[in-house]
């Protein structure tokens, strides 16, 4: 008898084939569909590390030991032209919007108790990924909203954890003016530990998580952004080697930041997803120099002389020189991505862009997006459009990156402007103004074209300007948690 087999012909056996042909293709064609489809829409890890500046990362030939960050950087495309803002929220915006953070009015860190929010209802990577069907989550840093109710649950994320402000004591998870920020959706929450391993230990039970639909997880750490509060086990191995103290809680910060990430994608390996989540890696803005306060944190942190090195870059934290907005970052794909060093301009509002194509999900011409899709360009699968004029506006200054040239203008300093050939003159020591002004001239009109776009944010949203809100006991840290 020969009731299973596909070879008989006989009538009943071309039924019987037939019958078996569709057994094996219910068996096997949505299995296929699907490993098609992964290819295609990977998962999405975001980890943004906080103030790490050019040389604090172990590839980049600091003294700082980073050996999971090096071994995605050795496995991955390294983006050795990485361009963010100076600052913390302009950033998050930029990477978050693909927008010059500039055009929702954020030109600098919301800070103190300011009613500055990215404006309700803007189409973010997040809400993009959710619309795909994907699962989306924030552990981490927010600050592009410091109250509950300006939090990402409103731009798209399922579900977060950790704090609204800019900075926190690693161990209390309060900010430096004692307000309340750790939260878990929208509730203010206490939890015991230091925010590095909280937050890395949030990933990971995300990721442990069942579920049938892509994800999109964005890890925000809170280091080595001071308060640097780093146990000696973290300590102990920089005792011999680096001398200044605060730059050794510095270095133990990053190395601890480090051995996070180490975890979490050993999560990732564990559970077979490596192979299916691209992963970008960047700090938000350069290194800063140093920090001392005597009323912050109530004056229990610092004074850290020597925190950052941005190397051989100009500048720190807050400048729109290098060291100030070109980080470390790199994109990894196990199995997809060929490792390569990539000198090619990039930006952070690149992402937003090149994560929602790749996930098939729809970008309106109405939303004014200014990054670019690089997927082709990080890839090799194609030619990439040219990089765009980038551009910089932080109330004091502004600036513009045109291939190889740029140029900042200070507006406080009776219109002061430097030109630099990066090309020539990648630490900007050559003030080129007088020795070029056709290539001054036409960056200026470019500086000038840029910023257009942002008054028409400023004549239609003027509601959005920084506004301190009123003492509010939700915020104190003897307060009641929630909304
Ligand atoms: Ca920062």
């Amino acid at each position: 008898m020969n009731r299973m087999m596909p070879g008989s012909t006989s009538a009943a056996g071309i039924l019987r084939r037939a019958h078996w042909y569709l057994l094996v293709l219910l068996a096997g064609g949505p299995q296929w569909a699907l490993a098609s489809a992964e290819m295609r829409t990977p998962n999405v890890l975001v980890i943004i590390a906080d103030d790490l500046g050019w040389r604090d990362v172990g590839y980049h030939g600091s003294e700082i030991r980073t050996p999971y960050i090096d071994k995605l950087a050795a496995g991955g495309v390294r983006l050795e032209r990485h361009y963010v803002y100076p600052t913390c929220s302009p950033t998050r915006a930029g990477l978050l919007t693909g927008r010059n953070p500039s055009r929702f009015g954020i030109l600098a860190p919301i800070a103190g108790r300011s009613e500055q929010v990215l404006p309700a209802r803007t189409p973010t990577l997040a809400s993009v990924l959710k619309d795909r069907g994907y699962a989306t989550a924030l552990t981490g840093k927010w600050h592009l909203g410091l109250r509950p109710e300006a939090g990402p649950r409103q731009y798209g994320f399922d579900q977060t954890h950790g704090y609204l402000h800019g900075q926190i004591d690693q161990w209390t998870h309060l900010y430096k003016n004692g307000d309340r920020t750790w939260h878990r959706n929208d509730r203010f929450f206490d939890e015991t530990g230091h925010a590095t391993d909280l937050i890395a230990s949030e990933a990971i039970r995300f990721l442990e998580t069942e579920r049938t639909r892509r994800f999109f997880l964005y890890v925000a750490f809170s280091v080595p952004h001071h308060p640097v509060q780093e146990e000696e086990r973290w300590i102990a191995p920089y005792t011999g080697s680096i001398a200044d103290p605060s730059r050794r809680l510095y270095a133990a910060s990053v190395t601890h930041m480090d051995a996070a990430i180490g975890r979490i994608v050993e999560a990732l390996e564990t559970r077979g997803q490596i192979s299916q989540t691209m992963i970008l890696f960047t700090s938000d803005n350069g290194g800063q120099q140093q920090y001392r306060s005597e009323t912050e944190y109530e004056g229990r942190h610092g004074p850290y002389p020597i925190l950052g090195d941005n190397r051989p870059l100009r500048g720190w934290k807050e400048d729109l020189y290098e060291g100030g907005i070109r980080v470390p970052a790199v994109l990894y794909w196990r199995g997809r991505l060929k490792p390569k060093v990539l000198g090619t301009t990039l930006s952070c509002l690149d992402w937003f862009p090149t994560f929602a194509k790749l996930a098939g999900g729809k970008i309106s011409s109405g939303w004014k997006i200014e990054g670019r899709d690089v997927w082709p360009l990080v890839s090799g699968e194609g030619s990439s459009s040219p990089a765009p004029a980038l551009y910089w506006n932080i109330g004091s200054a502004a600036a513009v990156v045109q291939g190889d040239w740029k140029l900042i203008a200070h507006h406080q300093t009776q219109a002061h402007v430097e030109l630099y050939d990066l090309s020539k003159d990648a630490a900007e020591e050559t003030n080129r103004v007088s020795l070029n002004p056709a290539k001054k001239a036409e960056l200026m009109k470019v500086l000038t074209q840029l910023s257009q776009l942002s008054l028409e944010f400023h004549r239609n949203e003027k509601s959005f300007g920084a506004k301190s809100y009123a003492m509010n006991a939700g915020f104190s840290k003897n307060g009641e948690s929630g909304l």
